[in-house]
């Protein structure tokens, strides 16, 4: 069965680290927003000059610049190819714009899955990640926001795909091969 995965979790919950290891152990597309948008701000692309305001403060870039960017990178994917979406859906109305997009090129999501982790340790592991890469949305302030932006806009998806008792929820402390082992068990 081909996989396709919905990863959710607070900023720093390890959505990112656990994408990529098992993208590459699972042969997926790894798709993450984040890192699509980061590297759209580094090469000053259209794109990029237009999200770089918002995730400066800890906000979310608006709906419909990542639903295009959604639906423009799902379309170019062969249909036999599996994936895992990291950081998107972000915000209910991005989760029921991909809903529309996967019906219509007839590729359900066979897994949605929570990382789960306490405020004060996501916390933690982002100002880890401030002082090892100087990330700009990283500092304290900014990290406090994200959180916020975390609670008000996207614990709404969790609840979109709660409604059809899709999710599980994976305890997301340990270490990164601990997490990695029960996201594993989960898919396999
Ligand atoms: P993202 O790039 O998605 O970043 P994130 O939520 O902070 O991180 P993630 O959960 O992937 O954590 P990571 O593995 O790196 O978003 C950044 C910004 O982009 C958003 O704020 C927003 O502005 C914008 N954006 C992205 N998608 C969007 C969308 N769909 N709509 C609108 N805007 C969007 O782990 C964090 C740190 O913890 C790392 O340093 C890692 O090494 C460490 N770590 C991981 N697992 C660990 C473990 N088990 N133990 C100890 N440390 C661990």
């Amino acid at each position: 069965m081909t996989t396709r995965l919905i990863l959710l979790g607070a900023p720093g919950a390890g959505k990112g680290t656990q994408a990529e290891k098992l993208c590459k152990e699972l042969h997926l597309n790894h798709i993450s927003t984040g890192n699509i948008l980061r590297e759209a701000i580094a090469q000053g692309s259209e794109l990029g000059l237009k999200a770089k305001s918002f995730m400066d403060l800890g906000e979310l870039v608006p709906d419909q610049i990542i639903v295009d960017l959604i639906r423009e990178l799902l379309g170019r994917l062969p249909a036999e190819n599996g994936f895992i979406l990291d950081g998107y859906p972000r915000t209910e109305a991005q989760a029921v714009a991909l809903d529309e997009l996967l019906q219509e090129i007839d590729r359900p999501i066979t897994h949605v899955i929570e990382i789960q982790v306490p405020e004060e340790v996501v916390l933690d592991r982002i100002q880890k990640r401030a002082e090892a890469e100087g990330r700009s949305d990283d500092s304290q302030e900014v990290a406090k926001n994200r959180l916020n932006v975390y609670r008000a806009q996207t614990l709404p998806v969790k609840e979109h795909y709660s409604r059809s008792g899709r999710v599980t929820g994976v305890n997301g402390e340990g270490s990164v091969d601990e997490v990695y082992q029960r996201l594993l068990a989960v898919l396999r």
